[in-house]
């Protein structure tokens, strides 16, 4: 595939670090579809972010094909956006390293992921998980991303990933392209079932917190009709209804439909009904995904053949980049 001079550039990229959520659908890979049409888009899938935790080796190799399954069979189009895996493009850990140095240990300190990470995984506060964000800054900096389509909570990542571009750019002249990042209106930032007031996670250890998207629909309608609430009773968007304003927005992301027509729909019914509804649109829309994504993944020399070409397309535009940042500080050229 030609990408064009005159389309702007897509970076996103999920961790191979659990199932897949809702989350993550709704927040992110939905969205990516769309984009390929007007733009040239790479997806990624980051496994090197996804070490910052510790990881069974086997598994985290079957959740990164897995991962790139789920990207197929969200509409992402191996004809049209590059799918590759972080670790087979090396540029990443090596822009990663040169950007450790133009970024303050003040300003990895604020990353509210780290902070929330370290507060969970109190015994493996790695540098890995500190310096996280460059590695994330490298991945959208390599490409001359214009636009990065992320849930929101990645927004203050990328503004990093800006602040850095434009501290190198000032420094040595136009290098990078400073990226914008490009949040969903609804989804753009889906709750746990089961603690309204935090973020749906893939690697939540309560099952019951999350919608997997290869949950059955027996596993979905279960899991909605057991979500947190409150102990009112009509199905209303409003302020302290997080449960409610949640389950709401799901529902508004599978079925099209705005707040007020959900309200009405449900004026007068109660919340077990609401439940149900919202795991039937849930079920329904996610069907066709997982019946692709049985396809796929039992298809695995299919899906090797698209990481191995992509990889090699990938590396080819990150080289350039990176040479560029190299000569730019002042790394001496190796005789060819
Ligand atoms: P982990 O729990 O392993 O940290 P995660 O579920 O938070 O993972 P990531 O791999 O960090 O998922 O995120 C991939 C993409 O999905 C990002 O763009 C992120 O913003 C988006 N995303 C993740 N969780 C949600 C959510 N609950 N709502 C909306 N978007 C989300
Ligand atoms: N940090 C992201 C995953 C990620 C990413 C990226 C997203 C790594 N590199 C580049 C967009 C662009 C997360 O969702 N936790």
């Amino acid at each position: 595939m030609e990408f064009s001079k005159d389309k702007k550039t897509i970076f996103s990229g999920v961790q191979p670090s659990g199932n897949l959520t809702i989350g993550n659908y709704l927040g992110a890979i939905k969205n990516w579809q769309d984009l390929q049409e007007t733009h040239n888009c790479l997806y990624c899938v980051v496994d090197m972010h996804a070490i910052t935790v510790r990881q069974d080796p086997a598994e985290l190799r079957r959740r990164t094909l897995g991962t790139l399954a789920i990207y197929i069979a969200s509409g992402i189009d191996p004809e049209k956006s590059i799918m590759f895996v972080q670790s087979h493009v090396p540029a990443h850990a090596e822009l990663a390293w040169v950007l450790n140095c133009y970024t303050m240990f003040g300003e990895l300190s604020r990353m509210t992921q780290f902070k929330d990470k370290s507060a969970k995984n109190a015994q493996n506060i790695n540098a890995g998980l500190f310096t996280y964000p460059t590695l994330m800054a490298a991945d959208i900096l390599l490409y001359g991303t214009d636009l990065v389509p992320v849930g929101v909570d990645q927004k203050q990542h990328v503004e990093l990933a800006r602040d850095i571009a434009e501290r190198f750019n000032q420094i040595y002249g136009d290098t990078f392209v400073v990226p914008e990042p490009y949040i969903p209106q609804t989804g753009r930032k889906i709750f746990s079932l089961a603690d309204p007031g935090k973020k749906m996670s893939k690697s939540d250890e309560n099952i019951n917190s999350f919608i997997a998207l290869l949950d059955s629909r027996d596993t979905i309608i279960r899991k909605f009709k057991r979500a947190v609430t409150d102990s009112d009773t009509c199905v209303r968007y409003a302020e302290g209804k997080d449960g409610i304003n949640n389950l709401m927005t799901i529902y508004s992301c599978f079925t099209g439909k705005t707040m007020d027509e959900i309200e009405r729909e449900f004026d007068g019914k109660g919340y077990a009904e609401f439940k149900l509804a919202v795991g039937e649109a849930c079920a329904d829309g996610l069907e066709p995904l997982q019946k692709r994504y049985n396809c796929l993944v039992s298809d695995r020399s299919y899906l090797e053949g698209i990481l191995s070409n992509n990889a090699d397309h990938a590396a080819y535009l990150a080289r350039k980049m990176l040479s560029k940042v190299y000569r730019k500080v002042g790394f001496l050229a190796k005789n060819k």
